[in-house]
């Protein structure tokens, strides 16, 4: 069968994570309409016969100053080693290609990259025809796939694009697994994903999930969450006039993990403040963005 590994790199909030979801068919990794709401490489596993596909999502390619997203480029940078195939998604409702041009030319690789253009549905034919200009004469090689993850448009094209790279091989993962991920990290992104959706795009991105419970059994899941802020000012804006804000959050959050596992789910939430998170390795590691790879800081 067909086998490999496909990173889907990008700028932010270019619809990433909405095309690692729409090419699986399943939720994996939260999607808003906020900058920077992916923080972790994850993997998705698409599998059909003789074809496995590992496409790896990636935080948007962003040179923010916090260690947390210096963490995050570089992982988005790392993705690219061993990978036998590169996306790299292409907004085509911004008319200023300047950074996509700038991450392009720094993207060293031996493997085929293929530009996704996505959000098609928001552009017009003169923007579309002078954006796939633009980069058929910078990149002449590269292939072009036009998508709109948003409305499920050009996916079995972006597959076919990728499979045309794949070799012969044996899968990565087993059949039925799809994610890389566990259901305490899914836990933590759907939390997150609600912060992101209640409050205003500073808190959230000032904030961590740390799962503090997980316990599942055959109907039900318990789960604790507590929502790491930076500063004690974000608190009362979190939990909200008589706690209403982190109720909605909570109810929504497991409403949600509810809906994906179809399972009963009990959500604890409780907020903390951390000043300095973002910026101390420890506390990253923590709370789950260190590095505990073999890395020693550089850019690849
Ligand atoms: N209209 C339209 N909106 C889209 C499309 N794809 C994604 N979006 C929207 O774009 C926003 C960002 O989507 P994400 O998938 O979170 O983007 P991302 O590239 O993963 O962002 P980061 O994780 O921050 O790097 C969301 O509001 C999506 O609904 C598309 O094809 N058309
Ligand atoms: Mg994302």
């Amino acid at each position: 069968m067909k086998c490999g590994f496909c990173t889907i790199l990008g700028k932010p909030n270019v619809g990433k994570s909405t095309l690692l979801n729409a090419l699986l068919s399943k939720k994996v990794s939260i999607v808003s309409p906020k900058s920077q709401t992916t923080r972790d490489d994850i993997s998705g596993i698409y599998n059909e016969k003789d074809l496995q596909i590992v496409f790896v999502d990636t935080p948007g390619l962003f040179e923010g100053e916090e260690s947390l997203y210096k963490n995050m480029y570089r992982l988005a940078r790392r993705s690219l080693s061993d990978v036998d195939v590169v996306l790299y998604l292409i907004d085509c409702s911004v008319t200023d290609y300047a950074q996509d041009d700038a991450f392009l030319a720094s993207i060293k690789t031996d493997s085929p990259i293929i530009l996704i253009l996505n959000k098609i549905d928001l552009a017009n034919v003169t923007m579309m025809e002078k954006l796939k200009e633009h980069f058929r004469t910078l990149y002449p090689n590269y292939e072009q796939v036009e998508v709109s993850a948003l409305t499920n448009f050009g996916l079995k094209d972006v597959k076919e694009a990728v499979k045309k790279h794949l070799k012969e091989g044996y899968p990565f993962y087993p059949e039925g697994v799809i994610t890389d991920k566990d259901h305490s990290f899914m836990a933590k992104e759907v939390v997150r994903e609600e912060l992101l959706h209640f409050l205003k795009q500073e808190i959230p991105h000032e904030c961590a999930i740390l799962i503090t419970k997980f316990k599942e059994d055959e109907k039900n899941i318990a789960i604790r969450a507590v929502i790491v802020c930076e500063k004690e000012t974000q608190k009362p804006i979190i939990i909200g006039k008589g706690g209403e804000m982190i109720k909605r959050i909570s109810m929504t959050a497991r409403r949600n993990l509810e809906k994906m596992w179809g399972k009963h789910v009990t959500l604890y939430t409780e907020v903390e403040c951390l000043p300095g998170w973002r910026n101390d390795s420890r506390k990253l590691q923590q709370l789950g963005y260190g590095s505990n790879k073999n890395d020693e800081g550089e850019d690849c």
